[in-house]
């Protein structure tokens, strides 16, 4: 008699060890995690959540008339349990509601959104202001902290200043903090860089290592060379890019890793190895960017 491999998921040598886990083991398809590497008897129930993030582009007024276009992004976005929306642009701040009502009423989960001020705080951020939204299951997901931009006015590291909100999931211990960022593509290196400083100040605020900040980085292609991602502070072994150079996220046929979610803290542990970019569609109308999902496995109390 055998036992189903337990298997401590926080690497990318995790897909090797489940194909090797799964030969040596025929039939055993149930992974179960634990704590630690010794092999005892203890199992658990887990439950399991994703996280995505989407830079729908120009979502405004203009986008939010179009009838099919909004159908479609309630498809697409219902599928997450939490998901971070980048570039919502309506001046008067009616869109991102709107769309709320429209997701609500055509979806049998009933979403709960946080949405941010409009960032871009200074002089001269002020013509690309933009807002964050992270649209998720209450039935899974908790807020602790409704969110906040990430205050720049020292630095003015940021053209659109990253929205961090505090989650817990539900029924488990996992809580962390949600950051939500679009870089300004010309500065996209200097604003990857000063994410440190959100992350560290996210871990000192909220009280919590655990630290997710995802979005559209520009990390790739002619804004960002993700070839020395290793010497950047957050490319340090103490942070995960869940989204990996291969991965494309743009519409365009170039093969651009513009879209990331970068993880800190035991989190990194939570992370299954499953990640996704969803290339459902490809009608520009919707985006010129798909969404990028990781899942997220938590053990239950
Ligand atoms: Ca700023
Ligand atoms: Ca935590
Ligand atoms: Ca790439
Ligand atoms: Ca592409």
């Amino acid at each position: 008699m055998y036992v189903c491999m337990k298997v401590r998921i926080s690497t990318i040598q995790v897909s090797l060890m489940l194909i090797l886990s799964m030969a040596i083991l025929p039939g055993c398809t149930e992974i179960r995690f634990k704590d630690n590497n010794i092999q005892n008897e203890e199992q658990y129930n887990t439950t399991k959540i994703s996280v995505a993030s989407f830079n729908i582009k120009i979502f405004g007024k203009t986008k939010a008339s179009n009838d099919t276009v909004m159908a479609s992004l309630v498809e697409i976005v219902s599928k997450y349990d939490i998901i971070a929306i980048q570039e919502i642009k309506d001046i008067d701040q009616e869109v991102p509601y709107e769309f709320l009502e429209l997701l609500n009423n055509n979806s049998s989960i009933q979403f709960e959104m946080l949405l941010s001020e409009r960032s871009g705080s200074q002089e001269d951020d002020r013509s690309s202001q933009e807002q964050y939204a992270i649209l998720y299951n209450p039935e899974l997901i908790s807020v602790m902290d409704n969110g906040t931009l990430f205050n720049d006015s020292v630095n003015d590291s940021f053209q659109r200043e990253p929205f961090l909100a505090h989650l817990s999931v539900k029924n488990t211990t996992l809580d962390f903090v949600l950051g939500v960022i679009h870089t300004k593509p010309a500065a996209a290196e200097d604003e990857i860089a000063a994410l440190i400083d959100v992350f560290n100040w996210s871990a000192e605020y909220y009280d919590d290592e655990d630290v997710m900040i995802v979005g559209d980085y520009n990390a790739d292609c002619s804004y960002f060379d993700e070839e020395d991602i290793f010497e950047l502070e957050i490319g340090s072994a103490e942070f995960l890019w869940a989204i990996p150079n291969e991965a494309d996220t743009n519409l365009a046929s170039s093969n651009c890793t513009y879209d990331r979610m970068v993880l800190t803290g035991d989190i990194i542990d939570n992370f299954n190895g499953t990640w996704g970019v969803d290339n459902t569609f490809s009608e520009k109308s919707i985006s010129d960017h798909w969404p990028v999902w990781i899942e997220l496995v938590i053990r239950i109390d």
